[in-house]
């Protein structure tokens, strides 16, 4: 985003709030606007004349409306939160002047914990939920387990920072957004500075990663749109990475009580849950902070039978920025909490993890599968994808391997996960979500160039995913045209069709729902038009390297920039069959899914017991997302995403103090993994198509976050059981874990004295 320049274009800083909690008497501009090159100073009313709050919405029972200024009015609620705007000839003194705005705060008290928001019944979103006679299960239970989980925040920490660029022509306000969602962008700045969408146009350059965080519009967005109206000038902002740290969404930051009621073998025969998530000061548009509890309780049950539930999924408010979507939102918690109870069950039986796994989890010829949640699980093999990690990590062995080690004295441990995940949902699962917001479908269109070159415009952008190499894949094999005669371009919603974005593990389905359904589409009318030419039916002209000949003979054949010059210029008479001109079609899809794709994990980790530093050593997984269309992005996605889910079980917590002031402040306190902490990855893959979507695909790309964090705990809970020590909660930082062990230690030589 900052390489962009526009002549005349003013640099935004925003002054941000040092209280979680306070009262806004006064900003007094006069020592900014003194400094050389600084043009303005925008406060909330200034800047509300001309643009109204964010207001997520939610159409469910349940959930109470907050609605987000573009700049704090009156009250900062959260350490961070935009207060004023300081509008600059360059974002050096914009970042000076900042410096020199005086805003008179009246401190008040901030709640900073969970448990303060639940103390205060700070309630932002409750939903409850029963299927069958749960109390009745447990009743009759032979086992029941009880415990307590708790996931700490995580900052989503996108590489490039958030972004936005934005110029009002007195007609049309044009904005360059670092986003996900560029469609849903244009609907709510239009709505927020109320202006025709028509009249909004949001161009996507290349985005340096998002994962969920640049879904969201945030109130950033609609304060730079607002001073660019305001000032006829076009305006930037980059985020820095403080801000980032400290203002942008974050995620995860739940406490799951949970019981779990199995008979004597191991079978699953109830669940009972209560997630509570620390929501932060507001909904996060158009998210909400709704979805990070509702995820992982409808996940929780994974992919195993369990027949009777009952849940509760309530978030809090408290003074920290929102909650919002991060790769996995929702699903890591389930997947973690679910993954550590069947371990805890396994232990008490005495029986393996893939022993209890396997007694449980649900056969191939079982699926479609409604979940104890109520989602239908489309397809999936997951009794074969344990077996095959089993097999290829070389399980029996590394059992044998891990008893060497602990004689002499390492602490070294096995974990499992498998995980199901919901991907390529469409209009059906937001409008039951009650995600007003979200439209749900994806459009795009593919068009053949008189020169035979094809473009293609779609609603959904990538962050780093890899779109315009599938897609591109998708129409060279649809329309036989080489690679490099092909062009996915970047999102602009002034051109491209409208839709929802890339989020929710949608694109490869929606690829094929629009993109490949338009070059269909094309192809059909290439082939009319080149029988016509060629004499020869519709069915037997064959599309390739660039040419159309009839099957079987090849030298019968015409260019297919021949063709697409007669398309977009008839000759006499019109063209063949009455066709009408042109050669460009625009598709709208609504994914029929959700598609359930899912994998089994293996991690193998040794844990230092004066550190408590935990090595992976090895990580192994077999991933199933139906057909893949490109092995190279799919095993790159998995990369990445299980790197990240390497930092979430290990590294990375967002951290307050008890007046809600940030600790982690930068990326030496916030820690990310590195490349020297992860190790090499063992992939195996296995194709159950879905029988919902176009040609059986699933959705991955978030998949590596969801089964890591679960499996790498169960490693370290594997490694430390012996001490009596117990992994409850993510991450499972050095300190935490060193601190726990050497308690244990302290506890059991109390314990012999
Ligand atoms: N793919 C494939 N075959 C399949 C399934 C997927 O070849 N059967 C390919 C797709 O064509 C696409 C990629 O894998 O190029 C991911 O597809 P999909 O799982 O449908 O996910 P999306 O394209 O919708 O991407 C979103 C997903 C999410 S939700 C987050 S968050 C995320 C992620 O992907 N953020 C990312 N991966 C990321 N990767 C990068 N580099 N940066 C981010 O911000």
């Amino acid at each position: 985003m900052d390489d962009i320049a526009l002549p005349r274009m003013l640099s935004v800083a925003f002054v941000r709030s040092p209280h979680a909690h306070a009262a806004i008497r006064s900003v007094a501009a006069e020592a900014a606007l003194a400094l050389d090159g600084v043009a303005a100073v925008f406060t909330a009313a200034e800047v509300g004349r001309v643009a109204r709050p964010l207001v997520a919405r939610l159409e469910s029972d349940g959930f109470i409306p907050t609605p987000w200024p573009p700049l704090a009015d009156g009250v900062a609620r959260f350490c961070g939160e935009a207060v004023a705007a300081v509008v600059a000839e360059s974002a050096y003194v914009a970042a000076d002047a900042r410096q020199l705005v005086a805003v008179d705060y009246e401190p008040r008290p901030a709640v900073a914990s969970l448990d303060g928001g639940l103390a205060g019944e700070r309630i932002l979103f409750r939903r409850d939920y029963r299927r069958g006679d749960v109390d009745g299960a447990f009743a009759t239970a032979a086992i029941v387990l009880r415990e307590t989980f708790e996931h700490g925040r995580c900052a989503p920490s996108p590489i490039e920072p958030r972004g936005v660029v934005a110029d009002w022509d007195g007609d049309t306000l044009s904005v360059w957004a670092s986003t996900q969602t560029p469609s849903i962008m244009r609907a709510a700045l239009a709505r927020a500075l109320d202006l025709p969408e028509a009249r909004v146009r949001v161009q996507v350059p290349d985005v340096g990663g998002g994962f969920g965080l640049k879904m969201h519009v945030f109130p950033e967005d609609v304060a730079v749109a607002a001073i660019a109206r305001l000032t006829g000038r076009p305006v930037k902002w980059v985020e820095e990475r403080r801000e980032n740290l400290a203002a942008a969404s974050q995620a995860r930051a739940q406490r799951m009580e949970v019981e779990v009621a199995a008979a004597a073998d191991g079978t699953l025969l109830a669940l009972r849950a209560r997630a509570i998530s620390d929501g932060g000061a507001y909904h996060v548009y158009p998210l909400t902070g709704a979805l990070e509890p509702l995820g992982s309780v409808a996940i929780l049950p994974g992919p195993y039978r369990t027949p009777v539930y009952a849940y509760e999924a309530v978030t809090v408010a408290t003074n920290k920025p929102p909650l919002g979507a991060y790769r996995g939102v929702g699903m890591t918690m389930g997947a973690f909490v679910m993954e550590r109870l069947l371990d805890t069950l396994a232990a008490r039986l005495g029986i393996d993890p893939a022993e209890i796994r396997r007694r449980n989890l649900i056969p191939r010829d079982a699926y479609p599968f409604v979940s104890a949640s109520g989602m239908t699980y489309d397809s999936g093999d997951f009794h074969g994808a344990l077996e095959q990690v089993l097999a290829a990590a070389g399980y029996e062995a590394l059992r044998c391997q891990q008893q060497a080690a602990r004689a002499e004295g390492r602490l070294v441990g096995v974990g499992l996960a498998c995980y199901t995940e919901y991907t390529g949902m469409g209009a059906e699962v937001f409008r039951r979500r009650g995600m007003a917001d979200v439209s749900g479908i994806e459009g795009a269109t593919v068009t053949m160039d008189p020169d035979g070159t094809v473009g293609c415009l779609t609603s959904f952008p990538s962050q780093g995913q890899g779109h315009a190499t599938t897609i591109a894949q998708l129409l060279a094999d649809r329309l036989g045209v080489p690679l490099d005669r092909i062009r996915v371009e970047p999102v602009d919603t002034r051109a491209a069709p409208r839709g929802s974005g890339t989020f929710g593990s949608r694109g490869a389905v929606a690829m094929l729902g629009t993109a490949a359904a338009a070059a269909d589409q094309v192809r059909t009318k290439l082939q009319a038009l080149a029988a016509h030419l060629l004499e020869a039916s519709p069915a037997d002209v064959v599309l390739d390297a660039g040419r159309a000949h009839v099957r079987g003979v090849p030298d019968r054949a015409i260019g297919l920039a021949e063709i697409a010059r007669l398309a977009w210029a008839p000759p006499l008479g019109g063209l063949p069959s009455g066709l009408p001109p042109g050669l460009e079609a625009t598709v709208y899809f609504d994914p029929p899914g959700p598609t359930f794709s899912g994998a089994v994990h293996l991690a193998l980790v040794e844990v230092d017991r004066e550190t408590g530093r935990v090595e992976v050593r090895r990580y192994a997984l077999v991933e199933d997302c139906g057909p893949v269309i490109n092995p190279t992005i799919v095993d790159g996605q998995i990369h990445g995403a299980v790197a990240q889910g390497l930092g979430e079980a290990l590294l990375e917590g967002v951290v307050y103090d008890s007046d809600g002031q940030l600790l982690t402040g930068t990326l030496m306190d916030y820690a990310l993994p590195k490349a020297d902490g992860v190790p090499p990855f063992e992939i195996g893959h296995l194709e159950t198509p879905s029988p919902v979507t176009p040609a059986g695909v699933k959705g991955m790309g978030e998949g590596g976050t969801i089964g890591a964090p679960a499996a790498i705990a169960n490693a370290v809970a594997d490694a430390v059981r012996a001490l009596g020590v117990t992994i409850t909660r993510l991450p499972i930082s050095a300190e935490y874990l060193a601190n726990r062990i050497f308690q244990k230690g302290a506890d059991r030589r109390t314990e012999v004295t």
